[in-house]
Protein backbone atom coordinates (compact mmCIF):
# COMPACT_ATOMS: atom_id res chain seq x y z
CA UNK A 1 0.00 0.00 0.00
CA UNK A 2 1.22 3.30 -0.53
CA UNK A 3 -0.11 7.18 0.14
CA UNK A 4 -0.53 8.95 -3.11
CA UNK A 5 -0.39 12.60 -3.56
CA UNK A 6 -3.94 14.37 -3.31
CA UNK A 7 -4.38 16.71 -6.22
CA UNK A 8 -5.81 20.28 -5.50
CA UNK A 9 -7.86 22.89 -7.06
CA UNK A 10 -7.09 24.28 -9.31
CA UNK A 11 -5.71 20.86 -10.84
CA UNK A 12 -7.44 20.58 -14.52
CA UNK A 13 -7.49 16.62 -13.73
CA UNK A 14 -10.22 17.59 -10.91
CA UNK A 15 -12.26 17.91 -13.91
CA UNK A 16 -12.72 15.17 -15.35
CA UNK A 17 -15.19 12.85 -16.30
CA UNK A 18 -14.32 9.33 -14.90
CA UNK A 19 -14.46 6.44 -16.72
CA UNK A 20 -16.36 3.34 -15.53
CA UNK A 21 -14.51 0.25 -14.64
CA UNK A 22 -15.34 -2.43 -17.55
CA UNK A 23 -14.92 -5.96 -16.63
CA UNK A 24 -15.68 -6.52 -13.21
CA UNK A 25 -13.38 -5.56 -9.81
CA UNK A 26 -9.75 -6.80 -10.41
CA UNK A 27 -6.52 -7.32 -8.02
CA UNK A 28 -4.91 -3.80 -9.84
CA UNK A 29 -8.25 -2.33 -8.80
CA UNK A 30 -8.00 -3.45 -5.00
CA UNK A 31 -4.69 -2.91 -5.32
CA UNK A 32 -5.99 1.17 -6.12
CA UNK A 33 -8.28 1.31 -3.16
CA UNK A 34 -5.97 0.04 -0.91
CA UNK A 35 -4.05 2.95 -1.52
CA UNK A 36 -6.90 5.21 -1.66
CA UNK A 37 -8.02 4.03 1.39
CA UNK A 38 -4.39 4.81 3.00
CA UNK A 39 -4.42 7.84 1.44
CA UNK A 40 -7.58 9.08 2.65
CA UNK A 41 -6.82 8.02 6.38
CA UNK A 42 -3.73 9.90 6.77
CA UNK A 43 -4.92 12.85 4.88
CA UNK A 44 -7.44 12.86 6.84
CA UNK A 45 -10.71 12.13 5.53
CA UNK A 46 -13.89 10.62 5.44
CA UNK A 47 -14.22 10.25 1.75
CA UNK A 48 -11.55 9.94 -1.56
CA UNK A 49 -12.49 9.52 -5.29
CA UNK A 50 -9.99 7.88 -7.33
CA UNK A 51 -9.12 11.35 -9.37
CA UNK A 52 -8.56 13.18 -6.41
CA UNK A 53 -5.15 11.09 -6.74
CA UNK A 54 -5.45 11.48 -10.65
CA UNK A 55 -6.75 7.72 -11.47
CA UNK A 56 -9.85 8.82 -13.74
CA UNK A 57 -11.59 5.54 -12.44
CA UNK A 58 -15.57 5.29 -11.53
CA UNK A 59 -14.68 4.60 -7.39
CA UNK A 60 -14.96 5.73 -4.00
CA UNK A 61 -13.44 5.43 -0.98
CA UNK A 62 -15.32 6.06 2.32
CA UNK A 63 -14.84 5.56 6.24
CA UNK A 64 -17.55 7.71 8.28
CA UNK A 65 -17.28 5.97 11.63
CA UNK A 66 -17.07 8.10 14.48
CA UNK A 67 -13.21 8.97 15.67
CA UNK A 68 -11.84 6.58 17.73
CA UNK A 69 -14.39 3.98 16.55
CA UNK A 70 -13.26 1.09 15.16
CA UNK A 71 -12.48 1.67 11.25
CA UNK A 72 -15.36 0.85 8.49
CA UNK A 73 -13.79 0.83 5.36
CA UNK A 74 -16.26 1.39 2.34
CA UNK A 75 -15.77 0.75 -1.33
CA UNK A 76 -18.01 2.01 -4.23
CA UNK A 77 -17.44 1.05 -8.13
CA UNK A 78 -19.39 2.83 -10.21
CA UNK A 79 -21.97 3.96 -8.15
CA UNK A 80 -25.35 4.96 -9.17
CA UNK A 81 -27.58 7.02 -7.25
CA UNK A 82 -30.85 5.44 -8.35
CA UNK A 83 -33.57 7.29 -6.33
CA UNK A 84 -32.80 10.72 -4.92
CA UNK A 85 -35.44 12.46 -2.04
CA UNK A 86 -36.77 15.53 -2.67
CA UNK A 87 -36.17 16.60 0.37
CA UNK A 88 -33.29 18.72 0.32
CA UNK A 89 -30.51 19.18 3.69
CA UNK A 90 -27.97 22.10 3.91
CA UNK A 91 -23.98 20.43 5.37
CA UNK A 92 -21.39 22.25 6.06
CA UNK A 93 -18.67 20.30 3.37
CA UNK A 94 -15.21 19.98 3.47
CA UNK A 95 -12.69 18.54 0.55
CA UNK A 96 -8.92 17.64 0.66
CA UNK A 97 -8.99 18.92 -2.95
CA UNK A 98 -9.94 22.25 -1.26
CA UNK A 99 -7.95 22.46 2.03
CA UNK A 100 -9.48 24.32 5.07
CA UNK A 101 -12.30 25.77 3.43
CA UNK A 102 -15.39 25.12 4.35
CA UNK A 103 -19.03 25.75 3.01
CA UNK A 104 -22.85 24.80 3.21
CA UNK A 105 -24.13 23.12 0.05
CA UNK A 106 -27.72 21.44 -0.28
CA UNK A 107 -28.41 18.13 -1.70
CA UNK A 108 -31.04 15.57 -1.38
CA UNK A 109 -31.40 14.70 2.36
CA UNK A 110 -32.18 10.61 1.36
CA UNK A 111 -30.60 8.64 -1.58
CA UNK A 112 -30.76 5.29 -2.78
CA UNK A 113 -27.44 3.89 -4.38
CA UNK A 114 -26.49 0.87 -6.72
CA UNK A 115 -22.44 -0.04 -6.48
CA UNK A 116 -20.10 -2.89 -7.18
CA UNK A 117 -18.39 -3.58 -3.35
CA UNK A 118 -14.51 -4.34 -2.98
CA UNK A 119 -15.09 -8.14 -4.59
CA UNK A 120 -17.48 -6.56 -7.56
CA UNK A 121 -20.97 -7.54 -6.21
CA UNK A 122 -23.53 -5.42 -6.61
CA UNK A 123 -25.17 -3.50 -3.73
CA UNK A 124 -28.18 -1.92 -2.79
CA UNK A 125 -28.56 1.03 -0.02
CA UNK A 126 -30.30 3.69 1.13
CA UNK A 127 -27.93 6.47 2.66
CA UNK A 128 -29.01 9.12 4.61
CA UNK A 129 -26.77 11.71 7.13
CA UNK A 130 -23.15 12.05 6.55
CA UNK A 131 -23.21 9.33 4.29
CA UNK A 132 -25.93 10.55 1.30
CA UNK A 133 -23.98 13.92 1.74
CA UNK A 134 -20.19 12.21 1.73
CA UNK A 135 -21.37 9.80 -1.61
CA UNK A 136 -23.15 12.79 -3.41
CA UNK A 137 -19.97 14.83 -3.13
CA UNK A 138 -17.83 11.85 -3.85
CA UNK A 139 -20.17 11.04 -6.80
CA UNK A 140 -19.53 14.83 -7.88
CA UNK A 141 -15.92 14.53 -8.20
CA UNK A 142 -16.49 11.38 -10.78
CA UNK A 143 -18.56 14.03 -12.72
CA UNK A 144 -15.71 16.51 -12.61
CA UNK A 145 -16.98 18.64 -9.78
CA UNK A 146 -16.31 19.72 -6.53
CA UNK A 147 -18.42 20.83 -3.58
CA UNK A 148 -17.05 24.61 -4.35
CA UNK A 149 -18.83 24.65 -7.85
CA UNK A 150 -22.29 24.61 -6.29
CA UNK A 151 -21.26 27.61 -3.98
CA UNK A 152 -21.40 31.27 -6.19
CA UNK A 153 -18.56 32.61 -8.07
CA UNK A 154 -17.20 35.28 -5.64
CA UNK A 155 -17.02 32.11 -3.14
CA UNK A 156 -15.41 29.78 -5.90
CA UNK A 157 -12.90 32.21 -6.94
CA UNK A 158 -11.97 33.11 -3.37
CA UNK A 159 -11.41 29.68 -2.02
CA UNK A 160 -9.44 28.81 -5.01
CA UNK A 161 -7.47 32.02 -4.80
CA UNK A 162 -6.84 31.16 -0.89
CA UNK A 163 -5.38 27.72 -1.66
CA UNK A 164 -3.24 28.72 -4.20
CA UNK A 165 -1.90 31.02 -2.09
CA UNK A 166 -1.33 28.75 1.26
CA UNK A 167 0.44 26.37 -1.22
CA UNK A 168 2.75 29.04 -2.24
CA UNK A 169 4.24 29.73 1.17
CA UNK A 170 4.16 25.80 1.71
CA UNK A 171 6.55 25.89 -1.14
O1 LIG B 1 -13.06 14.45 4.43
C1 LIG B 1 -14.06 14.94 3.91
N1 LIG B 1 -15.04 15.45 4.71
C2 LIG B 1 -16.29 15.84 4.21
C3 LIG B 1 -17.10 16.58 5.06
C4 LIG B 1 -18.35 16.98 4.64
C5 LIG B 1 -18.79 16.65 3.39
C6 LIG B 1 -17.99 15.94 2.53
C7 LIG B 1 -16.74 15.52 2.94
S1 LIG B 1 -15.74 14.58 1.88
C8 LIG B 1 -14.14 15.03 2.45
C9 LIG B 1 -13.09 14.22 1.74
C10 LIG B 1 -13.10 14.54 0.27
O2 LIG B 1 -12.67 15.54 -0.22
N2 LIG B 1 -13.67 13.66 -0.52
O3 LIG B 1 -13.76 13.90 -1.85
NI1 LIG C 1 -13.83 16.01 -2.07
Amino acid sequence: MAIRRILTVPDPLLKTVSKPVEGGVTDAHRALMDDMLETMYDAPGVGLAAIQIGVPLRIIVMDIAPKDAPREPRYFVNPEIVWASEELKSWEEGCLSVPEIYDDVERPARVKLRYLDYHGAVVEEDAEGLFAVCIQHEMDHLEGVVFIDHLSRLKRDSAIRKVRKAQRIEA
